[in-house]
């Protein structure tokens, strides 16, 4: 039996485990990077354990996340990842150089090799033929460190792409079919992996803007293979040399199928809130749009780029709307200066903001109240728009382009002949705002600035064998971890700051949540399925434990969320019976007794629900190492204790 291109690269990184799906392993990895939204908290951690230079063949530090600088902490932040950085070993690329996943598929993405990044989107490198992953800042420490990165061996589930895409349909078109047939869970416990003859109608952007919103599947990653296209971008980046051919074997077996003719699909779009909210562009109707936003990392590339500076070419934005423009990156913004579409651009009308994420996690660009923002991102959350009330549909770049010229949600096809974006021969290379770190006799010399924003960790979990709290909040499905601990411009600078974060706490399903937690002192989280979904940020794991929440019972988790919950010494618990969800009400006193014993070595545990008189046993599958990471109170109290 032949291997699928993930197999392969994860047959070549396992240190611990059998590629038996469900089951624990371990990977060695290659790669990490962080953005400073979580890189702060990481490198604090790495710190914390007492590694003194990272051990990893390529780390980069990104400031790409907390770029406005209102008031000192993010630019105290960002000088800590600057120095500490060049202290330990790690690439550093300086605020204006891109979104970590852009820059990371320009310059530093190698395929086959493994990289694990402190966000969501990390499989962007997925494009490039890397086995890229998304993971809590915790984790990427401990890789950063040297040590291995656990995930469940995934199943395998093959989009088979035939046909070509039809003019004025995308990539981001392709993404969100995927998510219509699967729906935001559906990726859960899967490998996505993109093959057939289709693949190689698709530039290695556009395969990057199908692996960066698989993160919205749930996946573990997703996968394009390595091929002569691949080979082609590489030598446009000066670096012929990083490619190596990665395809899956002739008889590789996949768990689960689904086929895509690109050449039926049609412009798509998602509608508020949520990225599977998919319907065709057509369908939802000729909608009055008061903003667009075009860039984010997944699409805003060269390519994405010049195709809206064609649709903007000689045109004027409609009165009444809004048109932000971020390219991904320097060498984005610094190619469409040379080549003068940057001009039709600003002519137009556009708005040009930093190359950075920008209005995506809501710095900055929020909506009007009630507004309607056609934005090319990857998320249309509720609220994280910066207004609560504003209504976030995904597209392609092209629809949002044409629909800002037109002031309505507007179907590109009736607007003439597409634009086409041939990909350079040469990218134009200037990494002069990536700083190498210091050699190790240099590093001696190199002081680590602390800024006053950054504050003590939360104190660390000590399990005790019996548990008696109340149900301090219920929620329902698909609760993102932008629920748990949100973002935008005003919370953002507090991600060094636990104890400041802990007031805007699940701030839009409970205003109270806070203040009830400190009130209370510890308490139970009760959630739907799909519990932690979205972002990789640890935050919504170390606040919920800052505010004494002890466990999470849900109907089921998402990986990332629930992998930083154990690590943060929290114990997620899943419903045995779904039905009993219905059973608690917020409120109810609860008690979990022969926690540690079970811990130890069960696999249920029994809920008492002291207010209505009843019990509901819950289930956890957790492995050797996590049992042993929640009894010791966290990753960092294992990992400190390990390194003894
Ligand atoms: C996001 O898109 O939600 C973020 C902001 O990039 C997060 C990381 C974070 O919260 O810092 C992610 O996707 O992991
Ligand atoms: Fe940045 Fe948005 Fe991408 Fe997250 S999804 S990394 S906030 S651009």
């Amino acid at each position: 039996m032949g291997y699928t291109i993930s197999q392969k690269i994860i047959k070549e990184h396992l240190v611990s485990g059998t590629m038996e799906p469900g089951s624990e392993i371990g990977l060695h990895i290659d790669r990490t990077l962080t953005q400073d939204a979580t890189g702060t908290m990481a490198y604090l951690e790495l710190e914390a354990m007492g590694i003194d230079r990272v051990k990893t063949e390529l780390s980069v530090a990104y400031i790409d996340h907390n770029t406005l600088q209102s008031g000192f902490m993010n630019a105290d932040d960002h000088r800590f990842i600057g120095t500490v950085a060049k202290k330990r070993g790690v690439y550093f690329s300086r605020p204006g150089n891109g979104i970590c996943h852009q820059v990371n598929l320009e310059r530093f993405g190698v395929p086959g090799k493994t990289l694990i990044g402190s966000d969501s989107h990390t499989p962007t490198g997925g494009g490039i033929g890397m086995l890229a992953m998304g993971a809590g800042g915790l984790d990427v420490a401990v890789a950063m460190g040297g040590g291995e990165y656990y995930i469940n061996m995934p199943k395998m589930l093959k989009v088979n792409l035939t046909g070509e895409l039809q003019p004025w349909v995308t990539a981001k078109d392709v993404i969100l079919e995927v998510l219509r047939i699967l729906s935001v869970k559906g990726g859960v416990g899967y490998i996505v992996e993109y093959g057939g003859p289709g693949v190689s109608t698709l530039t290695v952007p556009e395969r990057a803007t199908i692996t960066n919103m698989g993160a919205e599947l749930g996946a573990t990653t997703s996968i394009f293979p390595s091929d002569k296209t691949t080979k082609e971008f590489l030598k446009a980046q000066g670096r012929e040399d990083d490619w190596k051919e990665l395809v899956a074997d002739e008889d590789a077996v996949y768990d689960k199928t689904i086929e895509i003719d690109l050449s039926t699909l049609e412009p798509l779009a998602a509608k508020p809130h949520m990225p599977d909210r998919v319907e065709k562009v057509t369908e939802i109707g000729r909608i009055k749009v008061d903003q667009c936003c075009i860039g984010s990392c997944t699409n805003s590339s060269l390519a994405d780029m010049m195709k809206v500076a064609a649709i903007l070419k000689g045109r004027k934005v409609a009165p009444g709307v809004d048109l932000t423009i971020s390219p991904g990156s320097k060498q984005v913004l610094s190619m469409l200066a040379e080549n003068g579409a940057l001009t039709d651009i600003i002519d137009a009308g556009a708005r040009i903001l930093e190359s950075a994420c920008g209005p995506c996690i809501g710095m900055g660009q929020s909506p009007k109240s009630k507004g309607i923002s056609l934005r090319t991102f990857n998320r249309n959350f509720e609220g994280r728009s910066g207004t609560a009330d504003g209504q976030i549909y995904l597209v392609s770049p092209e629809v949002a382009a044409v629909s800002a010229i037109t002031g309505y949600l507007t179907d590109p096809r009736t607007f003439g002949k597409a634009p086409k974006a041939k990909m350079p021969k040469h990218f134009h290379i200037n990494d002069n705002m990536i700083e190498a770190p210091a050699s190790p006799e240099d590093a001696k010399d190199v002081e680590i600035y602390y800024g006053p924003n950054i504050k003590p960790f939360p104190d660390s979990n000590v399990m005790t064998e019996t548990i008696d709290a109340k149900a301090i909040l219920k929620v329902g499905d698909n609760i993102t971890t932008d629920h748990i601990m949100p973002a935008g411009s005003a919370i953002l600078p507090y991600r060094s700051n636990i104890p400041k974060l802990s007031e805007f706490c699940f701030r839009q399903c409970d205003p109270n949540f806070s203040e009830n937690c400190k009130k209370e002192g510890k308490g139970f989280i009760i959630g739907g399925s799909n519990y932690g979904q979205g972002s990789s940020r640890e935050h919504a794991a170390l606040v919920p434990l800052y505010l004494g929440i002890k466990a999470v019972i849900a109907k089921s988790f998402a990986r990332i969320h629930a992998a930083n919950l154990v690590n943060a010494g929290i114990i997620p618990l899943t419903f045995q019976n779904p039905d009993d969800y219905d059973k608690i009400d917020q409120g109810d006193e609860l008690v979990l007794n022969d926690v540690i014993s079970s811990i130890k070595d069960g696999e249920t545990i029994v809920l008492t629900n002291k207010t209505k008189g009843e019990e509901y046993t819950l289930s956890f599958k957790f492995s050797e190492r996590q049992r042993e990471i929640l009894l010791a109170g966290g990753l960092l109290d294992y990992t400190r204790e390990k390194n003894k």
